[in-house]
């Protein structure tokens, strides 16, 4: 790759200007290497004791970067110019987000509360009242009075451990994630169009695409690296038109070709009116949708009468404007689009998602490069909670309503398919905290999110978490508002002091490596986990011991035997091919042994 020497951007206020300097690049170039570092004050290049290869965990990007250790401490990071995100690049949450790894706050000690305080107790103490609690329920009530909250910011391994001890060994099928809050949209819309979650593209699409579309998507603020991925080729040759979908004047909007305002809430009857659009000038790839489509006609139906005109007064859109885009989308070669939670957290979110992926389909613009949909994911992990079955979804994209891939998963675990609770769709978090309020799910186990500060109905929320009859085991890394209405506080080691895998939006598997030790007695999430289903004496059908792993790599090759014939199938993949590979999408395997940048390339 390109060579380029680091930019001082150790030197630079980089919260002053989080994209940093441009390197302008053209359609179909390579983007240029730019390696952003940041080390502690005082610290030198020539003071680091190692580079520890992992990837950032505080967006859904995946930067790839290495962390600088010195005397047993995070001390700094430095991005990676050969991965296949950033090429070197890191925005303000990579550069400073390792700070909070040493911050004096840290839990250090499991708590358990006596008297009505939480006070420091052992692990052994600690994991026995978890386990005890949960065989006591599972005894009297049975397995729906248990419940699971996770997070989109463990590692792989973590949720599908996570996913086989409640589906697998307990038996609940009260399993979610925060990802429910978040980009469980993402996957409603993929589902809904191209019958699995995953996503057509990569990121290198916008090194293709002479239009880019942001749907309901601050990129610039929130995913600032790919941001400079699209500002290095608008300062480039031949620059991507922008289509900004928001009703904010964000740093999007103000690199836009067009941007169109619409009143909050009324994203669909803007898809619509758009769509319709491309429909009556016949901007529509007929030979595509002829082999690849089906329900052309039914959508022709469904936008009858949804006119510019119509969509610019509920919108609140000048009709001229509207018109423009449709043009823009109509005449575009090569288009890409994201949609993030202006249109996720907004009325109708999966229908105006939807829309996004029909432009994409009745234009032909998918599995080319440059023509792809990124329905995006916000937390960094969120594609593996998805993956794994630690949210609303069965294990490598199973679907609970279908008998084979029941008989299938049943298979991999070596359980009995009826021992896998498939009578209606996984409990989502709302219904969940729903159960815990009527007293139904009597013990709720939260991994890495803090639902008292981030569900909606706030007041109603602490009011259940705060339940008398409720036991409820918080694992994070910080006392946070949810852990301080505990009965068991389980302190965790976070990235950097742990090992693991993770997915990023566009497919991309990173290797993380453990690079200091934890604070105090913290433990890994997944030794968490290991230690509760050894607790709980968790047995497949013949036996042996349900969890088959005591390391993250391990539980890596077991996740990928689960896997196997999947869409995300991980078989190609091992830690050796991850250690300083750039990122591998899946799928990967014998047929892929390089992994897949682009799916649904036929169609
Ligand atoms: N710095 C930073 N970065 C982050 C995060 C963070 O906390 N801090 N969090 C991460 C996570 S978990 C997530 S989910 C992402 C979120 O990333 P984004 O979705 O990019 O950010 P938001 O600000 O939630 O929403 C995007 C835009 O939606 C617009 N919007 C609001 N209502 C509507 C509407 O009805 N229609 C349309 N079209 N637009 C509307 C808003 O004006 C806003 O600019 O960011 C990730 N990145
Ligand atoms: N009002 C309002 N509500 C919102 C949103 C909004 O914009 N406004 N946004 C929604 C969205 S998009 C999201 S993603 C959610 C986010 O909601 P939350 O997930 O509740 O938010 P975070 O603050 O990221 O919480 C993560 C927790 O995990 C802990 N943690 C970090 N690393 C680790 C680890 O390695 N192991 C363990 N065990 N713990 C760890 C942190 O200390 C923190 O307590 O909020 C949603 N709710
Ligand atoms: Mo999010």
């Amino acid at each position: 790759m390109d060579e380029q020497a680091p930019s001082a951007s150790s030197r630079v206020d980089r919260i002053a200007e989080p994209w940093g300097t441009r390197t302008p690049y053209g359609p179909g170039e390579r983007w240029p290497v730019r390696v952003d570092t940041h080390l502690a004050e005082g610290v030198g290049d020539e003071d680091v004791d190692r580079w520890v290869p992992t990837a950032s965990i505080l967006h859904s990007n995946g930067d790839g970067l290495d962390i600088a250790v010195r005397d047993g401490r995070i001390v700094g990071v430095r991005g990676r110019a050969e991965d296949r995100v950033n090429h070197g690049r890191l925005g303000p949450k990579d550069l400073y987000g390792w700070q909070a790894n040493n911050s004096a706050d840290r839990l250090t000690k499991p708590l358990i509360r006596r008297d009505g305080a939480l006070v420091e107790t052992d692990w052994d103490t600690a994991m026995e009242a978890v386990a005890g609690r949960t065989k006591a329920l599972l005894a009297e009530r049975g397995p729906s009075s248990i419940g699971f909250y996770t997070t989109g910011q463990l590692f792989l391994e973590e949720y599908y451990t996570l996913g086989l001890i409640a589906h697998g060994g307990i038996g609940t099928s009260h399993v979610d994630g925060n990802t429910r809050l978040c980009t469980a949209t993402a996957a409603a819309a993929l589902k809904e169009s191209f019958a699995s979650d995953g996503q057509p593209g990569s990121y290198t699409d916008i090194d293709h695409a002479d239009v880019i579309c942001l749907y309901g998507h601050n990129m610039a603020e929130t995913q600032t690296v790919l941001w400079t991925r699209i500002l290095d080729r608008l300062a480039g040759p031949n620059p991507p038109q922008v289509l900004c979908v928001d009703p904010r004047e964000t740093p999007v909007a103000r690199h836009a070709t067009v941007h169109l305002a619409p009143r909050p809430g009324t994203n669909v009857m803007l898809m619509n009116a758009l769509l319709r659009e491309i429909l009556e000038h016949n901007w529509v790839d007929e030979a595509y949708v002829e082999a690849h489509a089906v329900g052309y006609a039914e959508l022709e139906m469904m936008l009858d009468g949804y006119t510019v005109e119509r969509a610019a007064e509920v919108c609140g859109v000048p009709p001229a404007d509207l018109r423009e885009a449709a043009r823009i989308i109509g005449g575009a070669e090569r288009l890409l689009s994201t949609v993030l939670q202006g249109f996720y957290q907004s009325h109708q979110a999966t229908a105006a998602a939807v829309q996004v992926n029909n432009i994409h389909i009745v234009r032909g613009m998918l599995g080319r490069p440059g023509c792809s949909v990124l329905q995006m994911n916000g937390q960094p992990t969120a594609q593996n909670t998805r993956e794994c079955g630690a949210d609303g979804d069965l294990p490598a994209f199973r679907n609970w309503s279908n008998d084979a891939h029941i008989e299938d998963l049943a298979r991999v675990w070596n359980v009995d398919p009826m021992d896998i609770p498939h009578y209606t769709a996984p409990t989502h978090a709302m219904q969940m905290m729903r159960y815990v309020e009527d007293g139904s799910i009597r013990f709720l186990y939260v991994t890495a999110t803090n639902p008292a500060v981030s569900m909606p109905e706030l007041r109603r929320m602490r009011r259940i978490l705060s339940q008398e009859r409720l036991f409820l085991v918080v694992q994070d890394i910080f006392l946070s508002e949810t852990a301080q209405l505990a009965d068991v506080v389980l302190p965790a080691a976070t990235w950097g002091e742990k090992t693991g895998t993770f997915t990023n939006v566009d497919r991309t598997v990173h290797l993380s490596e453990k690079a200091v030790d934890p604070p105090g007695e913290a433990r890994s999430d997944l030794d968490i986990l290991l230690d509760y289903a050894r607790r709980l004496d968790l047995r497949d059908q013949d036996g042996a011991p349900l969890v088959k792993w005591s390391t993250a790599e391990e539980a890596f090759e077991g996740w990928k035997e689960c896997t196997r014939g999947r869409p995300c199938d991980y078989t190609g993949m091992s830690y050796d091919k991850l250690r300083g590979s750039g990122g591998i999408q899946w799928p990967c395997n014998d047929e892929h042994p390089d992994g897949t940048e682009r799916i649904y390339v036929d169609g």
